[in-house]
């Protein structure tokens, strides 16, 4: 970062030792885990700046559209529809949080086995290094785990602009009518909050904005079944990261951007990792920034990731909203029936997912699928053996994975992952 920024961090709260030392860290951790990857297409030049001012231009401009009179909306979950948020001239931001953190403050409001994710924002709020949340005026919280249920409950304390939304846990009709409702509610708390009515117009180009950003991942990802894969496993988690925080229309720009020297690189046939390297697929807990830890061990132990089925991935992105509708509710409407299909585990049954992870694996010629959970995540770690058996079934290796933040089982990780690629080796 080029420009002092601190007059900023100052300003939004944040303690400059405590966030000086994560910058320090994030900085070496991102240059030892990306700058150092062979063959990067050049057009990731884009994301390595984006990182290198993820604290720094992203909040100046969050903060310059503040002034403007714009509101900022922090997330957790993808069933927060952005295209809702968009519609008010309001700003979407992913608040989900990827490192070790002021865990010890956080284990003083929370039990000790929550998963890490959970206990990530909490320890970036308490040590007031997260510029984002700081910047929020309304953060969406929702009724998907227990413990994200529960811990909003402690959260508000710390952060009085939370907004909770219910989310259901069946797919029944009751159930799409609840989210409906919910989502209803949702827009007229954006309306209050920002002054500004939704009307077809406005939800119509917001609707347009977030299908074109899912429309250039779609892109992203289908270049990846290709062998040799074009880009990194890595660098694709990344792109699916920054598009949490970043503008829309620029991000989607930047991305295809990257498609089309993928598309070249795929006409050359050229790749990231020679033809022949085990290709790997990861499904299960989102990873947020800066959570790379298994996949740099996947990519760094000679094997290549093809496909995240995670909701910092294809999860999340699946599936357009149709903006064919004329009117407020047909709009209304047309994002239920997307947002319905997200196949997150904390839905009961969940066959969709399942049937999902068999058919991501076939389409991206995986050869093997890592089930990835977080530690004390029971909805996903649950899953995980329903998942194991199918694929079983159909003759898919898998792996499955219970980690936390920590670097301590990194060791034994690599083991288990070398004895993986070694088995789906070619
Ligand atoms: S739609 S995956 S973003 S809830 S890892 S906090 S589930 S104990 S993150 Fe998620 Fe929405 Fe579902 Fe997606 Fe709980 Fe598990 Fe922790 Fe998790």
């Amino acid at each position: 970062m080029t420009t002092d920024y601190r007059p900023m961090w100052t300003g939004l709260g944040l303690d400059l030792k405590m966030h000086d030392a994560l910058l320090n860290v994030l900085g070496g951790l991102y240059k030892d885990t990306f700058l150092s990857q062979n063959d990067r297409p050049e057009s990731m030049g884009y994301f390595d700046f984006v990182m290198s001012e993820v604290h720094g231009l992203r909040i100046k401009e969050l903060m310059d559209a503040k002034a403007e009179g714009r509101k900022i909306i922090g997330t957790f979950c993808v069933f927060v529809p952005d295209e809702l948020i968009l519609a008010t001239e309001a700003i979407a931001v992913g608040l989900c949080a990827g490192a070790e953190f002021g865990f010890g403050e956080a284990e003083k409001l929370l039990p000790r086995n929550m998963c890490s994710l959970i206990k990530s924002f909490f320890g970036f709020k308490l040590g007031k290094v997260c510029p984002y949340i700081e910047a929020t005026d309304m953060v969406v919280g929702e009724t998907t785990c227990d413990g994200k249920k529960k811990a909003y409950e402690a959260f508000k304390e710390l952060q009085p602009n939370l907004y909770v939304m219910e989310v259901p846990q069946m797919k029944k009709p009751e159930d799409r009518a609840l989210l409906k409702a919910e989502y209803l509610q949702f827009m007229k708390a954006l309306e209050k909050l920002t002054g500004i009515k939704i009307d077809a117009k406005r939800l119509k180009k917001g609707i347009s904005i977030v299908n074109n950003r899912r429309k250039a991942l779609h892109r992203l990802s289908a270049l990846r079944a290709s062998d040799p894969a074009p880009i990194s496993g890595l660098d694709a988690l990344l792109i699916n990261q920054v598009a949490f925080y970043d503008n829309p229309l620029r991000f989607t720009d930047s991305v295809n951007k990257v498609c089309d020297e993928l598309e070249a690189r795929v006409k050359k046939g050229k790749g990231v990792a020679a033809k022949g390297t085990p290709r790997v697929m990861i499904a299960g807990c989102p990873m947020a920034i800066p959570n790379w830890k298994l996949p740099a061990i996947v990519e760094k132990s000679g094997g290549v990731i093809v496909g995240e089925e995670s909701c910092v991935g294809e999860r999340g992105t699946r599936n357009l909203v149709d903006e064919s509708g004329a009117t407020l509710d047909a709009l209304v409407d047309a994002i239920v029936d997307r947002y319905f299909q997200i196949d997150c585990a904390i839905f009961t049954p969940n066959k969709e997912r399942i049937d999902h992870i068999e058919s991501m694996a076939k389409k991206y010629k995986a050869d093997g699928v890592i089930l990835y959970s977080l530690q004390f995540c029971s909805p996903y770690t649950i899953e995980a053996f329903s998942v194991e058996k199918k694929l079983g079934k159909k003759k898919i290796p898998s792996l499955r994975i219970e980690t936390d933040y920590s670097q301590e089982d990194i060791g034994q990780l690599k083991t288990r992952v070398e004895a993986f690629l070694e088995v789906i080796k070619k």
